[in-house]
């Protein structure tokens, strides 16, 4: 950040995401654009956001390279030899033998736009207003205006940038001529937003004796005939790669990686990280700085130091994580609940209830691993440990009461987390046996995935106390996975946008996060999974919408007495609290 780098130039590692390249952003003057944001913001609360995030991030490699440095020669050797057997199994495990194709519609909102009015042709468009952009058109792309940026730095950027409001039913109208198109070639297509589907193509080559290419430049043609829209298309042998090669020779093109050992290995040699779908920004600065890794190649030359510092989460770091949170709010608790999402994304929960209050370290995991034994074996996604029917220790002066959902909320800014979650590798990890999981034990090694635990760094209340945006999303996945089952997916869910919306806002009250895993809580705009740095910003966009109302309305209970009033004066204030629009947010204070 600027503050901290100093020099002529701070903006330079003032690293928001605008400035990331995106398809069609190739030629931009990085630098013209970050100096513009950073000047833009500089001083506003996004800026302080910004900024604190930042100092989580610094934290985390500052951790994470004391960690490196404490590990021995033996200690490598030994990660080693797993690294090494996972990469056997996982090469004896390579299926070569489908085809998958990638398709993604190019400036989707945009192009939908430009379509109906045809005056908007070759001009530079952004559609969303000047709160917030969804996309821009590739003329638009050019100057460095890209989706998720605030529309009037957008403006600042491109001054003849044309606004068009967004307009769902039309995106869902186009999405769906799309859809009927994908289920001639794959009628089981896996659809992950309105622009964007997984097709496997490997029974239609075969059919009709012609090649993947073929077969891609037909849909690319049949889309464009029944839509008058273009796309754009990867095809591979499995999805990751397929997504990643759709991108390749976007707008309107196709690239082809052939169902050949020698072919994906050579193409993943250079491919920088931050291609490969959930590595955002973060994980990518982590990994550079304390790995040293920006390629695919280097994960493969460093999977010792990875596995190392990466994938150890045992119920005995769950168990010591939770502990110390409990330990911090001084909270004992008597119900101890294990949950954990199965590589099938079956979400199970186990609760007992204790005969004493507890917090120590090895209460926890004497119950845990009795919780845990009774679900073995399983193959696990996340798991995630929860202590409730709090009993205070503290001389609290309310005296030994339970906290109240009004207390959490007060300090709930100062408490990590009170259920301790962990997202686990798509890789899987396979339990057989009971005991306690020891943190160098190959088959009790849990791998954590980066961003989830970046991510989960956000707090959200329930009925229950404070969970984390991990532990929704779970519950909420396995909704998702459901409906993926079944082939695809369910189209009312896509079609009822208002309904949606307004289910999102009765939830409203705590902090957004992500229904059935892609549509936000907030607004109802529907962000798919693997669009993580999108979905962090739009969460960052609505977090700071908030930030702005409690800012109004702190500033309407400028006394004492008045913030201890009742919850009914509480909320007749909160409607007195004049709504600053979201432009403000960004404006230097
Ligand atoms: N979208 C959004 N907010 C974001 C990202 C995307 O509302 N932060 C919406 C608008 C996009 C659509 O989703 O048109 C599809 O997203 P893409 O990332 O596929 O972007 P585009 O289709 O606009 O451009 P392209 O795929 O050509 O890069
Ligand atoms: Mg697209």
């Amino acid at each position: 950040m600027g503050e901290t780098s100093g020099g002529d130039r701070p903006w330079q590692s003032y690293h928001t995401a605008y400035t990331n390249a995106k398809a069609g952003m190739e030629g931009v003057d990085k630098e013209k654009v970050q100096r513009i944001i950073y000047e833009m913001s500089k001083g506003s609360k996004y800026f302080e956001n910004e900024k604190r995030k930042e100092a989580f991030i610094k934290q985390k490699i500052e951790s994470l390279c004391a960690q490196r440095a404490k590990l021995t020669e033996k200690d490598i050797s030994h990660f080693q030899m797993i690294v090494n057997k996972r990469i056997l199994e996982l090469d004896g495990s390579r299926d070569l033998s489908k085809i998958w194709l990638h398709t993604d519609m190019d400036a989707f909102y945009a192009a939908v736009e430009t379509l109906e009015n045809p005056l908007l042709k070759g001009k530079p468009l952004a559609v969303g207003g000047m709160s917030m952009i969804c996309t821009a058109s590739y003329e638009a792309r050019k100057y460095g205006v890209r989706a998720a940026m605030p529309g009037f730095i957008a403006r600042k950027l491109c001054p003849e940038l044309i606004f068009v409001p967004t307009n769902f039913g039309k995106y869902t109208y186009y999405s769906e001529k799309t859809r009927n198109v994908f289920s001639k070639y794959d009628p089981d297509y896996i659809a992950t937003s309105l622009d964007e589907a997984y097709l496997e193509i490997t029974e239609i080559c075969k059919q009709r004796s012609i090649s993947s290419e073929e077969v891609a430049a037909e849909l690319r043609n049949t889309i464009y005939q029944e839509t008058g829209l273009t796309c754009s298309v990867g095809v591979a042998p499995n999805r990751m790669l397929a997504k990643v090669c759709s991108d390749i020779n976007k707008p309107n093109g196709q690239f082809i990686l052939p169902n050949d050992r020698d072919a994906v290995m050579t193409f993943i040699s250079s491919l920088p990280i931050r291609k490969v779908g959930g590595i955002g920004k973060v994980t990518e600065q982590i990994l550079r700085e304390v790995l040293g890794i920006s390629t695919c190649t280097e994960i493969l030359q460093k999977g010792a130091l990875l596995h190392a510092l990466f994938s150890h989460c045992s119920t005995v770091d769950l168990a010591e994580t939770l502990s110390n949170d409990m330990q911090k709010e001084g909270l004992l608790g008597r119900n101890l609940t294990l949950k954990l999402k199965t590589a099938s994304f079956e979400v199970r929960t186990r609760a007992i209830s204790l005969q004493k209050y507890v917090n120590s370290k090895e209460d926890i995991l004497i119950y845990a691993s009795k919780l845990l034994k009774a679900e073995l074996p399983v193959r696990l996604r996340l798991l995630g440990l929860r202590l409730s029917h709090f009993h205070d220790d503290n001389h609290n002066p309310l005296g030994p009461t339970q906290k109240t959902l009004t207390s959490f909320l007060h300090i709930s800014e100062s408490i990590p987390s009170i259920i301790n979650s962990v997202h686990l590798n798509s890789s899987d990890v396979q339990i057989m046996g009971g005991g306690t999981s020891s943190s160098t034990n190959e088959s009790h090694g849990f791998q954590c995935e980066l961003n989830d635990i970046l991510e989960s760094n956000q707090l959200f209340v329930s009925n229950e106390g404070i969970v984390t945006s991990s532990e929704i999303q779970a519950e909420y996945s396995n909704k998702e996975c459901q409906s993926k089952c079944k082939g695809k997916e369910d189209m009312t869910n896509i079609v009822n946008f208002s309904d949606r919306k307004r289910a999102a806002s009765s939830r409203d009250s705590s902090r957004p996060f992500w229904i059935d895993d892609y549509i936000c809580s907030v607004c109802g705009i529907e962000i798919p999974t693997n669009f993580i740095e999108e979905r962090q910003e739009h969460l960052d966009y609505h977090l700071a919408q908030m930030l702005q109302k409690e800012e109004c309305r702190s500033l309407t209970f400028s006394s004492p007495l008045e913030k201890s009033s009742t919850k009914k004066q509480k909320s007749s204030s909160g409607k007195q609290a004049k709504y600053i629009p979201i432009d403000a947010f960004f404006k230097k204070t």
